[in-house]
């Protein structure tokens, strides 16, 4: 898939109905940059959403960092997302048995079911995390396992980043791919959508583990398909100039992998 476009992929078979929809709105955007919106107030999430909104597929967020998260974050983020043609992307990196994993998706004070279209998990509880959240889910919501971390030292390797594999290609109905540090695609029919946080210009890391790459190295060498640039972006003054700016970088990073010149 490293050498095939976002338009091409949308349309291959076994592809979920959520990343269908994504890489044909990457391709109609020109746009592979998740923005990761890790602010503390609705207001700044909904400025921020507002601001880079035209550059991006998706935005992350981290809805239990928002201290007055609610109805009136939840309203304004569905509003803004539909205006300006992007994904929300809740990561909350769910990690257990399967019983509480539907309630952490559906109900307390988050209710995630409600508002993302994408959400994440990580499967060392075993696979029965997959069939929890999809029992869970409806037809808009689709899956990223965690199978590689950006962070130093992690212990996502080898072969649990296999096993990841190796459950998504048993659901590929509900799981649309992976956060990772790489293409994860190695057998002929694998489409998976891989997610790359740890992006960042200018930094190699942020003092508490955190590791950043070029989104040349990760879009151009390692054939992902999408960067997550959270600080990089809101921590700029101008974050939708910032925003444009690795909207760019990726795009033309994607372009060159691909042998694309549109
Ligand atoms: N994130 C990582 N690395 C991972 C998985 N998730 O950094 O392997 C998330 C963090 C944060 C964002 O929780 O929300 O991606 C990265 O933010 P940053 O660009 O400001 O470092």
């Amino acid at each position: 898939t490293v050498t095939q476009s976002y338009q091409e992929r949308a349309s291959l078979p076994k592809t979920s109905p959520v990343a269908s929809y994504l890489l044909r709105l990457i391709a109609a955007k020109q746009t592979n940059l998740c923005v990761s919106a890790d602010v503390s107030t609705t207001k700044e999430l909904l400025q921020l959403a507002e601001e880079v909104g035209d550059s991006i597929c998706m935005l992350k967020t981290h809805a239990d960092i928002i201290n007055d998260f609610g109805p009136r974050t939840i309203e304004g983020l569905k509003e803004i997302a539909a205006k300006k043609h992007f994904l929300v992307f809740e990561d909350r990196k769910f990690g257990d048995i399967g019983s509480t994993v539907q309630k952490q998706f559906t109900a307390g004070p988050l209710q995630i079911v409600r508002w993302a279209n994408i959400i994440n998990a990580h499967i060392f509880p075993g696979p029965a995390i997959i069939t929890a959240l999809s029992q869970a889910a409806h037809d808009a919501v689709s899956l990223l396992i965690l199978a590689e971390m950006s962070s130093a030292g992690n212990l996502m390797t080898g072969s649990y980043t296999e096993q990841c594999v190796v459950e998504a290609r048993k659901n590929p109905e509900f799981v649309m791919g992976f956060i990772a540090q790489r293409t994860l695609n190695e057998k002929p029919g694998d489409n998976f959508i891989t997610m790359t946080p740890g992006v960042q210009i200018g930094a190699t890391g942020d003092g508490l583990g955190q590791q950043y790459n070029t989104p040349e190295k990760v879009i151009g060498e390692a054939g992902t398909d999408i960067i997550i640039v959270g600080r990089g972006v809101y921590g700029a003054q101008d974050k939708r100039a910032k925003a444009e700016e690795y909207r760019v970088r990726a795009w033309k990073a994607y372009e060159e992998r691909v042998g694309s010149t549109s």
